[in-house]
């Protein structure tokens, strides 16, 4: 098998034949628009018999080897960037979040208007997660739950009047009908998400310091939703995480400390559960990115709608 190991490009790259190589799909050896398995066995067919073309230098360092095979394998195997999934006729895309670490609560970008409850700041790292591109639609909910509770009647706009309970059976039904793991976002992967990731410029609203670009919210709403991705989106395109509608999150209330830690989910049992990010009813400091509050988890209100996380 060694001999096969560096395996020198057969076919001189012409600048078109770059070009061709450059433009397709970064791993897509037999160019039929998709990367993936046949693509690895086709790659090292291609080292086995000595005929690499330009579309196997997966890698792009100019020679054929087993590299590229590596390479290939990674691509194959590392989270796309975002997902579109169908539920009876609908689409929704979920965004990839990378696993990182960042510092949670009243960091100097949400001064000064930041409450008591942001503090104290901590380090928090999570692992990689999907996190859906908008506030759940009128639209996917009737399309999962066959019924929409929402009092701003319109399909693209976000769903509202949803309690959690009736939101924990939402993500069930969602999981059932699309074989894949959903949930409600924990509050840390909820703020991790709005501040834009590892992509973070640390603005104080999701996407920006100047909340018109972003939100709906009381200034510029009309005192109603809007539909969804109408506003710009922030830096991972995450829509809405600022306004529109509040959004539930897993845990149960609590009060921060200033220890570290890893993929946090709030304390065992509460009375109050969390929600994130200002809605078109709120002032613009209710819409920051570190912005937390709490309700009973019985309470529907045009306020307050989701949005969902799928597991890696
Ligand atoms: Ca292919
Ligand atoms: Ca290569
Ligand atoms: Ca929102």
């Amino acid at each position: 098998m060694k001999k096969f190991l560096i395996i020198p490009i057969f076919l001189l790259f012409t600048a078109s034949a770059m070009d061709a190589a450059g433009a397709g799909l970064q791993g897509d050896v037999n160019l039929d628009g998709m990367v993936n398995i046949s693509d690895v066995t086709d790659l090292i067919d291609s080292l086995l018999n000595q005929d690499a073309g330009p579309s196997c230098d997966v890698d792009l360092d100019g020679q054929v080897s087993i590299s590229d095979v590596t390479t290939l394998i990674d691509i194959l195997l590392s989270p796309a960037d975002q997902v579109t999934l169908t539920v009876n006729g609908v689409a929704f895309t979920m965004v990839h979040v990378e696993g990182g670490m960042f510092t949670m609560g009243c960091t100097s970008d949400q001064w000064p208007d930041h409450r008591r409850n942001e503090a104290p700041v901590h380090e928090v790292t999570l692992s990689g997660y999907y996190i859906g591109q908008t506030e759940v639609t009128q639209e996917l909910w009737n399309a999962v739950m066959g019924k929409n509770p929402s009092k701003f009647i319109d399909p693209q706009r976000p769903v509202e009047t949803v309690s959690m309970f009736a939101c924990a059976e939402f993500v069930d039904k969602l999981s059932e009908l699309t074989g894949k793991v959903f949930r409600l976002p924990t509050e840390a992967e909820w703020e991790f998400a709005a501040r834009g990731g590892n992509k973070s410029r640390h603005y104080k609203y999701s996407g920006s310091n100047e909340v018109d670009d972003v939100a709906w919210y009381a200034g510029n709403s009309g005192l109603e939703s809007h539909p969804v991705a109408t506003k710009a989106p922030n830096e991972l395109g995450i829509h809405d995480m600022s306004g529109n509608v509040l959004e539930w999150c897993l845990d149960w209330y609590y009060y921060y400390t200033q220890d570290p830690c890893v993929n946090p989910v709030g304390p065992d049992s509460g009375d109050e559960n969390v929600y994130r990010g200002g809605c078109w009813k709120s002032d613009a400091s209710f819409c920051r990115n570190a912005t937390r509050d709490k309700l009973d988890p019985d309470t529907a209100m045009n306020v307050l709608g989701l949005r969902v996380v799928m597991n890696e």
